[in-house]
């Protein structure tokens, strides 16, 4: 069954985590703890499983799915421990434990936030110097580092940042998504197969296809923002009104925003179902996202 192999994968992801995390030390980790526990709690590891699938789905069989994985997993944990600050979201909750901010104070929230942003590319560093594959590994190093930054998620958060309170359209309100969200599950898709030496043909596809799935999984949280529960997400609910912003929701309306999910997942499936090399765990995974509840 689909769930029963989705718990297996998220535990090994969540072993790989463990072992790539820096250990802790005999004498106070200042550093060490914010950090470790900033990559805790019940997350979905959506990313790196996209990763780590897209590259065994072109033959790889190294470690170098794994080490991007959860460097990507990094990256994506450190832009939450920041979303959370006071200064911009100001939660006090994710994955049903404190935020890190919450827990350890602002001072270190900010310096966990950099510094397991700075580890996730130690740990992804780590992973060329043993890849048997330089060339196929630095390319994707290299989304991986344009996703997470100012032409991606960082340059995306920038502009919701820049924008809040203001009246938006759909098309900057995409916009904005196709940044903040959706740049870091295009790496996911991207960075394992090209790891994994597929073809630009094939990456670029994967690019359209997380760029569909990402816009998609933006909507549908801001869709869970004002249907769901706390209890149920783990995170506060009603975030966006509380920060006088203006989402796909408000827009189109929760039926309209649902529509639209549903069009973009068709649409990365009819992508997906072009590519050269299948994974049906993957495929499922895709569509398992329109209906996901946290
Ligand atoms: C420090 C790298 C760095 C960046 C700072 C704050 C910031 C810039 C970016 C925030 C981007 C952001 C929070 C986008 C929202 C993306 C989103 C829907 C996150 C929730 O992802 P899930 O549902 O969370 O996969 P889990 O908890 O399951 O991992």
């Amino acid at each position: 069954m689909f769930q029963d192999e989705l718990k297996v994968r998220i535990d090994s992801i969540n072993q790989e985590i463990e072992e790539l995390l820096p250990k802790p030390r005999l004498y106070e980790d200042c550093l060490g703890d914010p950090l470790r526990y900033s990559m805790r709690g019940k997350g979905k590891r959506l990313r790196p499983l996209i990763l780590e699938e897209t590259y065994k789905m072109y033959g790889g069989s190294e470690n170098d799915g794994k080490y991007l994985g959860i460097a990507l997993e990094m990256i994506h944990n450190a832009s939450l421990v920041h979303d959370d600050l006071p200064a911009l979201d100001n939660d006090e909750f994710r994955r049903g434990i404190k935020t890190t901010h919450a827990e350890f104070g602002e001072s270190i929230g900010i310096l966990a936030g950099d510094g397991l942003l700075n580890y996730a590319y130690e740990v992804a560093t780590t992973g060329l110097v043993e890849s048997k594959t330089k060339d196929y590994y630095s390319k994707a190093l290299s989304i991986l580092a344009n996703k997470g930054g100012i032409f991606g998620m960082l340059g995306g958060q920038t502009l919701d940042v820049a924008m809040t309170g203001k009246e938006l359209d759909l098309k900057m309100i995409k916009f904005i998504h196709k940044g903040k969200t959706a740049a870091l599950i295009q790496a996911a898709f991207a960075c394992g197969a090209c790891a994994a030496g597929a073809s630009q043909e094939e990456i670029e596809k994967l690019m359209e296809i997380g760029l569909s799935v990402g816009i998609a999984f933006q909507i549908e949280d801001d869709i869970l923002d004002v249907t769901s529960t706390s209890e149920v997400l783990g995170k506060p609910v009603k975030n966006d009104e509380k920060n006088h912003k203006t989402t796909y929701v408000t827009v189109k309306g929760v039926e309209g925003a649902k529509e639209d999910v549903k069009h973009l997942s068709q649409k990365a499936i009819s992508v997906y179902d072009t590519l050269s090399a299948k994974n049906d765990f993957l495929r499922e995974l895709i569509l398992y996202l329109i209906e996901r509840k946290k």
